[in-house]
């Protein structure tokens, strides 16, 4: 980035802070990752300059040779990866994926019924204070107030009471499987189209860790940078009966010209997730989860559910009494970074709940294995016991970056 050095120092010095703060510290946030330097190169192009409002050879701006091609082989490469029958790869980021399938299904002030924000539903999910709660009518379910499980037979029962167009699955903080199945027959039962919002375990999906939704849903939305290992940005998969109303909320509904940089970035990174390393790296993702789920409960930590069987966990502190806020920036000061989440239930403010959110895709993607889980999870419980031992998380940094000095992050194997 020499001319980016020469033209804009303070703006080169602050990327090469990042990539040094990305290579230095245990990253556990559960949506992140780190994309190939092939990803990163994409989506550094010279297609950042182009506009294509439309769809391939049906543009409305000349020049499209090259980015119709692109665009074809990421709808290609999306669909032939989850087994859709349809993909529309040109939503900004998963917000704006979802609001299109709001305005392809319904109108507003129609009801759809997702998983409450503080149980682990997204705020796209009809939070009250997201446009998907001010423009429909959201309703909610809860998890099992024993168990921090779903169950179907309270969600079939809203569903009943409700009536709701769509019926979202999926979360961002949820560690455990949904039956689709399940969600399918309850969606069938009231006339409701099935949305499964998947940004958190699509690389997961794509690997061949977790069941697909696809055959189940009528619409799947996913992000393609969490676990998958993609840019930023997202995608809609769905039933070829769905594709036009799709395509017609994407662009023109909610959106203008797609970012064509991003969408090859997109095309990148589905070519790697369809490849054997991938597989392996998304069963790892989870054999890590399941190795730091039992060194936290070995160290007295109480897990929403008492484990996990994805990439993430949720971590309830109130038997360490201390807050989330706390002790996610406690941690981050000791090099692992975490951040502060609501539990099912939870008795505390949402700017300072009861626990901490953590996954492994992050820390998977530089190679680190159980080993390292144990002694993740270890270190979490020497910095929240001595929270305010300054000398420790000082102690402990260091050594987290001599460990991560040992673990190269893709994209970042210049650093030292
Ligand atoms: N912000 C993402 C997450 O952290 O889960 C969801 O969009």
């Amino acid at each position: 980035m020499q001319e980016l050095l020469a033209s804009d120092q303070e703006i080169y010095n602050l990327i090469k802070q990042e990539e040094q703060r990305q290579a230095d510290k245990i990253r556990l946030i559960a949506s992140e990752n780190y994309v190939s330097l092939p990803v990163l190169q994409a989506t550094g192009s010279v297609l950042t300059n182009k506009y294509s409002e439309g769809y391939a050879g049906r543009r409305y701006y000349e020049g499209q040779q090259v980015i119709d091609l692109v665009e074809n082989i990421a709808i290609q490469r999306a669909k032939d990866l989850f087994g859709a029958e349809h993909a529309n790869v040109q939503p900004y980021s998963g917000s704006p994926a979802n609001l299109a399938v709001y305005l392809a299904f319904i109108k507003p002030g129609d009801t759809i019924l997702g998983m409450a924000l503080p149980h682990g539903g997204h705020l796209t999910h009809g939070s009250p204070v997201s446009i998907s709660g001010k423009y429909f009518h959201a309703c909610s379910y809860a998890l099992d107030p024993e168990t921090g499980l779903l169950n179907y037979d309270t969600i079939r029962q809203t569903a009943i009471d409700n009536q709701p167009k769509i019926i979202i699955a999926g979360h961002s903080a949820y560690p455990r499987i949904p039956d689709f199945a399940k969600f399918r027959e309850i969606a069938d039962e009231v006339g409701a189209i099935l949305m499964v919002d998947m940004a958190h375990f699509a690389g997961l999906v794509a690997g061949g860790a977790h069941p697909s939704p696809v055959l189940h849903a009528d619409v799947v939305t996913t992000t393609t940078h969490k676990s998958l290992r993609g840019p930023r940005g997202a995608m809609i998969l769905c039933k070829a009966q769905h594709a036009a109303a799709i395509d017609k909320a994407v662009f023109p509904g909610i959106q203008g010209g797609p970012h064509d940089n991003t969408t090859a970035a997109i095309a990148v990174a589905m070519k790697e997730a369809a490849s054997d390393e991938f597989k392996s790296y998304a069963v790892q993702v989870v054999q890590n989860a399941r190795s730091l789920a039992d060194s936290l409960l070995a160290n007295n930590f109480n897990l929403v559910t008492g484990g996990t069987d994805n990439h993430l966990m949720l971590i309830d502190l109130t038997n360490k009494g201390i807050g989330g806020k706390r002790a996610a920036k406690a941690l981050d000061k000791a090099g692992i970074v975490t951040n502060y989440n609501a539990v099912p239930f939870d008795k505390r403010k949402p700017t300072d709940p009861s626990g901490i959110r953590i996954g492994t895709s992050a820390v998977t993607s530089r190679g680190f294995k159980e080993q390292e889980m144990v002694y993740i999870g270890e270190k979490i419980n020497r910095i929240l016991a001595d929270i305010d031992n300054n000398e420790l998380i000082e102690q402990t940094a260091a050594e987290i970056k001599e460990l991560c000095s040992r673990f190269p992050a893709p994209g970042l194997e210049h650093i030292s």
